[in-house]
């Protein structure tokens, strides 16, 4: 076996161009991924990974190919950026297997049987390294450390794995732990979407997978209903929404949840909402408590407006700001005729169980 270190040989070069269409027609979706450089460097790719898949044959020693599989699946995420993880596992995958079929196939007058069998072992190493690499992510210093760091874990890794079923067990199980419903709510699934936001944001999933961790969620949260609607009436009311064009509103649903279930009568009003809108639902309601969130910075300026036109229209209201677009400003609700700000529904909650009750 002589060819492992010429890359120019006709039979490598002749059997890399049958692989190359092959992948092509199994896969159509290549055609619209696959631009000329991309495809010109999948040409060249192929002509390597032949080359350290014969060498690690040569040598009978897959750690070879095992490592330069994971590396160039780590290469391939970094270079495109626009599919996520798990795609290029599966190209990469693909790749593989139609390299077992094209070797026996094509190379057999140069392996020997032995090697052939070995080559196809090889690959099949090559591809339990690239399952391992693609769910082996790495998870901010935040999200891994403190309280409950396995349980957020284990749904994250399921939210990525598309495994919807476990990451509903992974919930349920939690709470028949015993573990708290609040704590569930903000130490778990509330810092995993924080978490599958930095993900987005380091193009390691695309937004794709953050639709669907975001829908598997508010499905999670809304099997506790029964339980959130059982307990004893306080006989206090919230209204709450997110302001202005603010599609964000799984932060304030929470709130809302976790007042509902510390007894509070509960109008949550969603998200995109005119101003005139939630002046007209606050007089129809009479709240006690008003909670308004922003998440996205150019939104403060439509909580201003909405934070002064409900002080002059219900100035014994109390009025409470929250959410993400808070925690980048120089402490910006001071300047606001507002009640409270905190950066969670539990502070919220003490806040307003004590004020109404004492007020
Ligand atoms: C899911 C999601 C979406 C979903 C929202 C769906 C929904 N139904 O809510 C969709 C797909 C619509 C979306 C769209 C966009 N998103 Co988005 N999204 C997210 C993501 C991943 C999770 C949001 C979430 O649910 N968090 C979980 C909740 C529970 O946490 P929370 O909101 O912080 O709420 C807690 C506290 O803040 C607090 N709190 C909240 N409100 C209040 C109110 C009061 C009164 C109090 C006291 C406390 C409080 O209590 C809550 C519970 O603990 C975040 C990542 C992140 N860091 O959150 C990005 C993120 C917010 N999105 C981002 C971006 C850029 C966008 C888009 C511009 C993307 C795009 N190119 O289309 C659009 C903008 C749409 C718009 N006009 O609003 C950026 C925002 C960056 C920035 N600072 O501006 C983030 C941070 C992602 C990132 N890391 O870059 N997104």
């Amino acid at each position: 076996m002589s060819l492992m270190n010429n890359f120019n040989d006709p039979r490598i070069l002749d059997v890399s161009k049958k692989i190359f269409e092959e992948h092509f027609r199994l896969d159509p979706k290549l055609e619209n991924e696959m631009n000329q450089r991309r495809r010109k460097s999948m040409y060249d790719d192929i002509v390597y990974n032949i080359s350290y898949l014969l060498t690690s044959v040569y040598f009978k020693d897959v750690t070879i190919f095992k490592e330069y599989s994971i590396w160039v699946y780590e290469l391939l995420c970094n270079l495109m950026k626009d599919l996520d993880r798990d795609r290029i596992m599966e190209q990469m995958i693909d790749h593989f297997t139609i390299m077992q079929t094209m070797i026996e196939d094509h190379l057999n007058t140069l392996l020997t049987r032995e090697e052939i069998v070995i080559a196809k072992e090889h690959l099949d190493v090559g591809i339990l390294a690239i399952q391992e690499a693609a769910e082996n992510v790495e998870f901010s210093n935040n999200f891994t450390s403190g309280e409950y760091t396995e349980i957020r874990k284990a749904y994250l890794t399921a939210l990525l794995m598309g495994k919807t079923k476990d990451a509903h067990q992974v919930i349920a199980q939690t709470k028949l732990n015993g573990i708290p419903l609040l704590d569930i709510y903000e130490k778990i699934l509330a810092p995993t979407m924080h978490e599958i936001g930095e993900l987005w944001h380091r193009s390691i999933i695309t937004v794709d997978k953050e639709h669907y961790a975001t829908s598997v969620t508010q499905n999670v949260m809304s099997t506790f209903y029964s339980e959130i609607f059982e307990s004893q009436r306080r006989n206090k009311t919230l209204l709450s929404c997110s302001v202005g064009n603010e599609l964000h509103e799984m932060g304030v649903r929470m709130i809302s949840d976790i007042f509902e279930y510390s007894g509070w009568d509960t109008y949550y009003l969603g998200a995109a909402l005119p101003k005139d809108a939630v002046i007209k639902a606050i007089r129809e309601h009479q709240p006690d408590v008003i909670a308004l969130s922003v998440t996205m910075q150019p939104f403060l300026k439509n909580c201003e407006e909405l934070v002064y036109e409900i002080r002059k229209q219900f100035p014994d209201i109390k009025i409470a700001v929250g959410g993400q677009a808070f925690t980048s400003t120089n402490s910006l609700w001071e300047k606001w005729p507002i009640d409270h700000y905190s950066t969670s529904g539990e502070q919220l909650l003490l806040w307003a169980n004590q004020t109404i009750e004492h007020g």
